[in-house]
């Protein structure tokens, strides 16, 4: 089964890994590279079996990635809660107010002006996408001084472009490692390269994550490969072939015992898989509705501390 890649590489993380003090205060324990590799091929989907993974709210948070944004109110506005720890602790760490997480995402929906100074998380993944800061001379400034244009390169509208003008390019790819905006962003991109292959009229991706937690994010990560070579494809009327994923430092948070212990005695099985059921006339244009997942009958979900 496709997915015991993922459980072998749990099991000799938990037990081979170097144990580290890392930038949370959890701890980890962790391995430096790993590969994985999945088939796209007749609809399959690489979503975990062993527990459920919720599939629409990784849905919902590729859309709001390709839509440019970079603050949390349209997720929060969608019941999505995954990216909202972040800006709840840094309310928390500037004002000193005790504040709950319902309470900080009610207001974040209430009002506007609390959303903007509170809710964004800085130049992240949407911002790097679509709209990567782009320069301009400003001779009326001064010889040799740039301005920032009033619109950035849109990498994504590129890379479909790119994909059916010259297929065999081996420069299919795109990165949210700005490194002029690193220190500005609420966390720097974890899934920070994608890049494209086309052969035998299939399209198959690649994707480099610096840093991952093997327990919550891949789950999600893995499927968002997923999802995004899928759209991809639809657009450049390819197939799609493969998915593989190369993790740089690929980690177990020490407060996944639990989730660690629970899910490596559960077994795999079935064959989920992704339908889009549009093709919209942009890949900025898809909804929620588009998609539909079929045949995915997981083992029940496992929660977990999530590490800020
Ligand atoms: N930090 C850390 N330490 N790990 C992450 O995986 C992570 N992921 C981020 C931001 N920062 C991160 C963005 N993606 C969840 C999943 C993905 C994600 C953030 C959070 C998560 O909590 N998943 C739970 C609940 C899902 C839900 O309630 O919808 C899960 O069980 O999958
Ligand atoms: P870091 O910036 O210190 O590496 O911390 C980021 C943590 O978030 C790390 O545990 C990896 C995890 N992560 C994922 O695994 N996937 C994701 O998509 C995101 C945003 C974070």
């Amino acid at each position: 089964h496709y997915e015991q890649q993922y459980l072998d590489l749990m099991a000799h993380i938990w037990r081979n890994g170097h144990e580290r003090i890392d930038r949370t205060g959890v701890g980890t324990r962790s391995v430096l590279g790993a590969t994985m590799r999945f088939s796209l091929a007749d609809d399959a989907v690489p979503l975990l079996t062993t527990k459920r993974v919720f599939w629409k709210v990784a849905t919902r948070e590729m859309l709001w990635f390709l839509s440019g944004e970079t603050n949390i109110r349209p997720l929060v506005a969608q019941g999505v809660h995954i990216w909202s720890d972040w800006p709840l602790d840094r309310y928390r760490r500037e004002t000193g107010e005790a504040i709950s997480m319902e309470a900080f995402e009610a207001r974040i929906l209430a009002d506007e002006d609390f959303a903007r100074d509170w809710g964004d998380l800085g130049p992240v993944y949407g911002r790097q996408w679509v709209n990567w800061p782009r320069y301009e001379p400003a001779p009326e400034a001064g010889e040799g001084l740039y301005r920032q244009a009033s619109r950035g390169h849109n990498q994504i509208a590129a890379l479909v472009d790119a994909i059916r003008a010259n297929p065999g390019s081996r420069r299919l790819l795109f990165t949210g490692w700005n490194v002029d905006q690193i220190d500005a962003m609420a966390l720097p991109p974890c899934h920070m390269t994608y890049q494209f292959y086309v052969a035998d009229g299939r399209l198959n991706g690649l994707l480099f994550q610096r840093s991952c937690d093997l327990g919550l994010g891949f789950p999600f990560n893995i499927y968002g490969l997923a999802l995004l070579t899928r759209m991809i494809a639809l657009q450049c009327d390819l197939e799609a072939g493969e998915i593989v994923w190369q993790g740089g430092d690929v980690h177990l948070y020490l407060n996944h015992a639990e989730l660690v212990e629970e899910q490596l005695s559960r077994r795999p099985a079935g064959a989920p898989r992704l339908r889009i059921l549009r093709r919209p006339e942009s890949i900025f244009a898809h909804r929620i509705e588009d998609f539909a997942v079929e045949d995915y009958e997981p083992q029940r979900s496992i929660s977990a501390p999530i590490a800020v």
